[in-house]
């Protein structure tokens, strides 16, 4: 079949080229009806591609066929071609009604593996990878400056399925998307399209980690925020970025039970679509069983009334969803895959689910990474993707196990992805009671080398003054200690309740990170701003937001440009506001960044209150109850 497929599209290449046939019609037949479908075109996957197919030959850069939808790439509706009787066929003269139905299998979508869509680059000319069928010798790469692909910025033909990028990509958002290719034959649909954004500065290697939560796809960054208390079950919210800024009012409201909010993030895109993908996490859902439900991203953003998957845990009193992140593509699939958290489950050892991503969501296998020991307590407890923290080309994990060790000491295990998960490295912290492993999160490259970098938080350090350590990436995780170490100065402030990645909120093109210290100054809480450099590795000298009111800090994330002006945006989150006695309301705080550091654009709250801002999709996670840490 091959051979036959393969000759005849020689003899349309040979055709084409000596131009006798230029205006033939070259039409996709319905494979399951073989029913010719040029002429009333029942669906959008029957197309006429002779227009193409001629100006293709000549140029590599053709448009794609405009009224071919570009997300409907589908690997089981084959594009088929056929050259009917009105052919002037060069290859046969007998009478037409004694030819053979002659067919051209046209080359099949390429799929789309790397970088992962809505991922961060660390330097401008990333290598794409994608995925071509048998029958399918090239791909024609387009890259875009919007989603619709109508600002082409370059296009280009290769053969096989990599390709460095050949110029520097300019700082900012891009979308590509692939066309395959056998001779003179382009498929008529696009693979997916997908996006990655482009730091300001760019590293000796580019490398990819992350995610933003955009979940419409447009550039501009999302705002998720969860509300754990509202209604006295639980709601989160989307707040739609434009170029204008962050929305006022939440675009979509979603609801669940079981502190339903208690974490929201973007978990990347687990489809395969471009879109990110909202995971909510519910940890009291089911006498604390706990639950994560995933909501799609989609051209219309995250559709509330569309079906969710919801995974669940194991056993009441689990708590599962009370941490989850992106975990990156951890099996190189092309297929974003995300990481959860159990801390009791276990009988309070603990444990941490990864979830691998598919065309369906969900679908592939789920994977318990480790079942924490009885000397592992709080195993799960912060979980987080710690980018490709040892250069080997898989996403990795973070999982953070605080209370480990006799006096609490806390650990924190490093589990390298791959085709099948590596055995986690053991990484401790230096003092007893220090609680090292509260938090865990994926830092950006702060130390400009190309690869990503990740933090771990141990608020409980000398006596609750707390610290941070900044792992660098590196090749052996085995033993592997701090790069650095910022100790809290002030006792009893619980420095590194949270850590998260802010991006580059100065512009200054290396990665900085934040920290969410909400008992900062009779619980007035802080978030001090570091900024990465490439000499020095964190700027002495943070950036300081707050002290503010009513443990702001308490959520903290940054990793986003919601108005897109190329500097990273901050949100705070400060949940125990409240504007009258009673519970608590709570809100959260936009700050946009510039080159000389944040500065407040405005306080947003939930329509419904409920310890709003307690989880911000940017950053990490409330533990509202404070049952970990009361001070
Ligand atoms: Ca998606
Ligand atoms: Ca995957
Ligand atoms: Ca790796
Ligand atoms: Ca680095």
């Amino acid at each position: 079949m091959k051979t036959q497929r393969h000759l005849i599209a020689c003899a349309v290449m040979a055709a084409l080229a000596s131009g006798c046939l230029d205006r033939v019609t070259i039409v996709r037949v319905d494979a399951a009806s073989d029913r010719v479908a040029s002429d009333e075109r029942p669906d959008a996957s029957a197309v006429d591609v002779t227009s193409e197919l001629a100006m293709d030959v000549a140029n590599d850069r053709a448009e794609a066929p405009m009224d071919v939808p570009n997300d409907t790439a589908s690997e089981s509706t084959p594009d088929v071609v056929s050259l009917p009787d009105s052919t002037p066929d060069v290859l046969d003269d007998r009478p037409s009604d004694e030819r053979p139905d002659v067919r051209v299998r046209l080359p099949d979508v390429p799929r789309l593996v790397a970088p992962m869509s809505t991922s961060f680059l660390t330097g401008a000319t990333p290598r794409l990878r994608w995925e071509l069928s048998a029958n399918t010798d090239e791909a024609v790469v387009e890259m875009c400056a919007d989603r619709a692909c109508t600002m082409l910025e370059r296009s280009v033909t290769v053969a096989g399925t990599t390709l460095v990028w050949p110029v520097a990509l300019t700082p900012g958002t891009h979308f590509w998307r692939a066309f395959g290719k056998t001779g003179a034959l382009r498929s008529s649909i696009a693979s997916a399209t997908w996006q990655f954004h482009v730091p300001r500065r760019s590293a000796a290697v580019t490398t990819a980690w992350g995610t933003t939560p955009d979940f419409n796809g447009d550039g501009f960054t999302d705002v998720a925020m969860g509300a754990p208390d509202a209604l006295g079950a639980g709601a989160a919210y989307v707040y739609p970025g434009s170029a204008s800024g962050i929305g006022n009012t939440p675009s979509v409201t979603v609801r669940g039970t079981g502190r339903f909010g208690y974490v929201v993030e973007s978990v990347g895109d687990l489809n395969g679509d471009g879109f990110a993908e909202l995971a909510v996490g519910a940890p009291e859902a089911a006498s604390s069983t706990g639950a994560v439900s995933v909501f799609f991203g989609s051209p219309r953003g995250i559709d509330a009334s569309a079906p969710r998957t919801t995974v669940t845990g194991a056993s009441s009193g689990d708590e599962f969803g009370v941490d989850l992140n992106a975990a990156g593509d951890v099996n190189g699939d092309g297929y974003g895959d995300m990481i959860v958290g159990a801390r009791f489950a276990a009988m309070r050892a603990g444990r941490a689910s990864l979830f691998y991503g598919g065309p369906a969501g969900l679908t592939g296998g789920v994977f318990e990474i480790a079942s924490g020991s009885v000397t592992a307590i709080s195993f799960g407890g912060s979980v987080s993707g710690a980018c490709d923290a040892d250069r080997d080309g898989f996403a990795d994990m973070i999982v953070g196990a605080p209370f480990a060790f006799a006096g609490e000491a806390g650990a924190a295990y490093f589990v390298r992805g791959g085709p099948s998960v590596g055995t986690p490295a053991e990484l401790r912290g230096s003092a007893t009671s220090e609680w090292f492993g509260f938090g865990v999160r994926r830092a950006g490259d702060v130390d400009f080398d190309g690869h990503c970098d990740f933090v771990v938080g141990s608020p409980n350090d000398r006596e609750r003054a707390g610290a941070i350590h900044l792992y660098s990436s590196r090749v052996d995780w085995v033993g592997a200690r701090p790069t650095l170490s910022i100790l809290g100065s002030t006792r009893m402030r619980a420095f590194g309740y949270r850590v998260s990645d802010a991006r580059d909120v100065d512009g200054d093109g290396v990665d900085d990170i934040i920290v969410g210290v909400p008992d900062e100054a009779a619980l007035m809480g802080m978030a001090p701003i570091y900024r990465g450099s490439a000499t020095t590795t964190l700027d002495a000298v943070p950036y300081s937001l707050g002290p503010n009111a009513d443990r702001f800090g308490r959520a903290v994330g940054g990793h986003g440009d919601f108005d897109g002006d190329g500097f990273s945006d901050i949100v705070v989150g400060e949940p125990e506001f409240r504007t009258m006695p009673g519970p608590f309301e709570g809100h959260f705080a936009v700050f946009r960044g510039g080159p000389t550091g944040p500065s407040l654009l405005r306080w947003l709250s939930a329509p419904e209150g409920g310890y709003a801002g307690g989880a911000l999709a940017l950053g990490l996670q409330t533990r509202s109850r404070a049952r970990w840490l009361l001070l």
